[in-house]
C-alpha cells in the first residue's frame, strides 16, 4: 500500500491513502477513521508518522477531532464562487441546504465614521446594527454584523427581520439590489465569536467586508462577515 523507497515522505503518502479511502466512502462523513495505534499497525510506520498525517488533514479541514471520542470525518466544505452577488439563503438553497437564521442583536446605533463614510450618511444619520448566525443544516456557518440605513429601511424591526434580508429588499421594499464591494483577509476567531459559531480557540476564519449597492448607486448595507474556514472554500475562475 506503502512505497518505502519513494521519495514522497511517509505521512503523506498516509495522507493519499486516508484520502482515497475518505473518497471511496470507506470513511464516511461523520465515521470515525481508526484509532492512531490502528493506523500504525496497519500501515506498520511510526506513531509520530501517523500523528503527523492526521494533524495534517485536521488542519485541511478534512478530520476533525473530538476530545476522549476520536478522529472523525468532516463534512466537505462549501464551495462559495467569487462570482455574482448572491445572498446566504440563495447560496444555501443552490446547494440543496436549509438555511437558517439566528437573530442574536438588533439594535439602533450612531455609526463610528467608517461605516458613515461607506453608507455616505450626513452627521448623525443612524443605522440598524443587526448580529445573526447564519446556519446551514442547523450547523453554524458564518457571523453576520450587518449595518443598514435606517432612513432606507424605515419600517425594518426585529419582528420583521427573520428571513433573507435580500429578498425583503427586493421583493417586500421593491428596491433593486445592483453590486457590492468585498475585501476578504484571514484571522483569528475571538472567544466570544468562537462560542457562537461552535468552533475552538484558536481557530482560523475568514473575513468579508462588503459594501453593497442599489441600482442608483445608494449603498444599502455595509456587512461584516466572519466565516468559519473550516467550513468554507472560496473559488474563483481567472483568465489571462
Ligand atoms: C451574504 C452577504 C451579505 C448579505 C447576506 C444577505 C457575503 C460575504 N455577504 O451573506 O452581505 O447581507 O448574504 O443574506 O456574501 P440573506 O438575504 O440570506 O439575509
Amino acid at each position: 500500500m506503502l512505497d518505502k523507497q519513494s521519495r514522497v515522505p511517509m505521512y503523506i503518502q498516509i495522507e493519499d491513502e486516508l484520502k482515497r479511502r475518505m473518497e471511496k466512502g470507506e470513511f464516511p462523513v461523520g465515521a470515525a477513521i481508526p484509532s492512531e495505534r490502528e493506523l500504525t499497525e496497519l500501515f506498520n510506520v511510526s506513531r509520530m508518522t501517523v500523528r503527523q498525517s492526521i494533524t495534517n488533514l485536521v488542519n485541511d479541514g478534512l478530520l476533525y477531532r473530538e476530545k476522549g471520542r476520536g478522529t472523525f470525518v468532516a463534512s466537505p466544505k462549501v464551495e462559495q464562487p467569487l462570482i455574482g452577488m448572491t445572498s446566504f439563503t440563495e447560496d444555501m438553497q443552490t446547494r440543496g441546504m436549509v438555511p437558517g437564521n439566528k437573530l442574536i442583536r438588533f439594535e439602533t446605533i450612531t455609526p463610528g465614521p467608517d461605516i458613515a463614510k461607506e453608507l455616505q450618511l450626513e452627521d448623525g444619520e443612524k443605522v440598524f446594527y443587526v448580529e445573526r448566525i447564519r446556519y446551514a443544516d442547523d450547523k453554524p456557518m458564518a457571523l453576520e454584523k450587518t449595518y443598514l440605513p435606517v432612513k432606507l429601511f424605515p419600517q425594518l424591526s426585529q419582528e420583521t427581520f427573520t428571513g433573507s434580508l435580500y429578498s425583503l429588499i427586493e421583493q417586500e421594499q421593491q428596491l433593486k439590489i445592483s453590486h457590492a464591494s468585498q475585501r476578504m483577509e484571514a484571522a483569528l476567531v475571538k472567544p466570544e465569536e468562537a462560542e457562537l459559531l461552535q468552533i475552538q480557540v484558536p481557530s482560523a476564519i475568514l473575513l468579508i467586508e462588503r459594501a453593497s449597492y442599489l441600482t442608483n448607486g445608494q449603498p444599502f448595507e455595509v456587512v461584516r462577515s466572519i466565516y468559519r474556514a473550516d467550513r468554507y472554500k472560496f473559488i474563483s475562475e481567472i483568465q489571462r
